[in-house]
C-alpha cells in the first residue's frame, strides 16, 4: 500500500511537488504558513492541516521544503511545530536547502522520537519540479531511503545516496556554489564580449561548439541575453545557499576565494533588486539601464 504523505511548505517548489504526489495517487496532507497557497492542491484532493504538527501527525512520510534554516527551525521547533507531531516509526524528509549541521541536529531530534530522517535537498528548479524530474541528494541510511523511494519516484528522475545525514546538504551546497560561479562566469564573459563590440549571442554560439559547452548555457544564456529574470531559482535563495557554502567552507577550513568574491557580488545585486528575480539576474550588474 502507498504510504500517506504530508508536505510542509508550498512555495515555488512545494506546490508542483504536491501536485505530482496527488497525480501519483498518494493521500496528501499539506500545510503552508500562508494558508491560501494550499487552495489549488486542496481543490485537487489534498487535505489542509491547521498546523505543522497536525500535518506531521497525519502521515507515514512527512516532507518539508521551506526557504532556509530559520524557516525549517520555525516549522519544526516553533509553536505547534512538526517535530512534536511526527509519528513514531515514520520517515521525515527535509528537502529544503539548509546547513549540514542543521541536518544533523534534525537527525538527532528525530532519533530521539524513533523517526527516521533523510536530508534530501533537490535540484532542477520549478521546471524540474513541475515535470516530476527533480534530482535528489540524499543523506541518511540506505534502509530509510528504500522506504521512501516510491515517494521520490513521483517527484524525481534520479536520486543519489551520498552518505550519512548531512551528506545530501554538503553536496547540494557544493553544487550550487558551482552553478553560481558558472552563471557569474557567463555574465562576465558576456559583459567583456559586448564591451568589445561583439553581440553576446555570437559568444554563446561559439561557446556551444567549445569545451565550455554546458546545459546551463541552453537554459540561462537566452534569459540573460533578453534580460528576462522571472524567477525559476530565485537570486535570494541562491545567495542564501552561497552563504551556507561559505559558512561550511569556514567550518571545514577550506579556502574558496572565487566563491567569496561571487557571494559578495550576488549579495550586491540582490540588495539592488527591486523584485524577486532569478539568479541569472547577476548579469544585470553589467546591464545598467
Ligand atoms: P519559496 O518559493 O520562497 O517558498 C518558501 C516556502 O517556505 C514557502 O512555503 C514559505 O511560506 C515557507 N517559509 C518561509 N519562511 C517560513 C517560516 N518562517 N515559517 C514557515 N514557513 C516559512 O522557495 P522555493 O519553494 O523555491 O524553495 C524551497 C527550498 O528548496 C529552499 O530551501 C530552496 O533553496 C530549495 P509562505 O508561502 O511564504 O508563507
Amino acid at each position: 500500500m502507498k504510504p500517506s504523505v504530508s508536505l510542509i511548505g508550498l512555495g515555488l517548489m512545494g506546490r508542483p511537488i504536491g501536485a505530482n504526489l496527488l497525480k501519483a495517487g498518494f493521500a496528501l496532507t499539506v500545510w503552508n504558513r500562508t494558508a491560501s497557497r494550499a487552495d489549488a492542491l486542496v481543490a485537487q484532493g489534498a487535505r489542509a492541516a491547521k498546523t505543522p504538527r497536525e500535518a506531521a501527525a497525519a502521515s507515514d512520510v512527512t516532507i518539508t521544503i521551506v526557504s532556509d534554516p530559520p524557516a525549517l527551525e520555525q516549522v519544526l521547533w516553533g509553536p505547534e511545530g512538526a517535530l512534536g507531531g511526527l509519528r513514531s516509526g515514520s520517515v521525515f524528509v527535509d528537502s529544503s536547502t539548509v546547513s549540514p549541521a542543521l541536518a544533523r541536529r534534525v537527525a538527532a531530534a528525530c532519533t530521539e522520537r524513533d523517526v527516521a530522517f533523510l536530508d534530501a535537498p533537490v535540484t532542477g528548479g520549478t521546471w524540474g519540479a513541475e515535470k516530476g524530474e527533480l534530482v535528489i541528494m540524499v543523506g541518511g541510511s540506505q534502509e530509510t531511503l528504500t522506504r521512501v523511494e516510491p515517494v521520490f519516484a513521483a517527484i524525481a528522475k534520479r536520486w543519489f545516496h551520498l552518505g550519512p545525514n548531512g551528506a545530501g546538504q554538503t553536496v547540494k551546497l557544493a553544487m550550487n556554489l558551482l552553478l553560481a560561479l558558472e552563471v557569474d562566469a557567463l555574465a562576465e564573459a558576456l559583459a567583456l564580449a559586448t564591451a568589445g563590440g561583439v553581440a553576446g549571442e555570437r559568444l554563446v554560439e561559439v561557446m556551444q561548439s567549445s569545451m565550455g559547452r554546458a546545459p546551463l548555457l541552453d537554459v540561462k544564456a537566452p534569459l540573460m541575453l533578453k534580460h528576462d529574470y522571472k524567477p525559476s531559482f530565485p537570486l535570494r535563495l541562491m545567495h542564501k545557499d552561497m552563504r551556507l557554502a561559505m559558512d561550511l567552507a569556514k567550518e571545514l577550513q577550506v579556502d574558496l576565494p572565487a566563491g567569496a568574491a561571487a557571494t559578495e557580488l550576488y549579495g550586491s545585486v540582490l540588495a539592488a533588486a527591486r523584485e524577486d528575480v532569478d539568479y541569472a539576474a547577476i548579469s544585470s550588474h553589467w546591464q545598467k539601464p
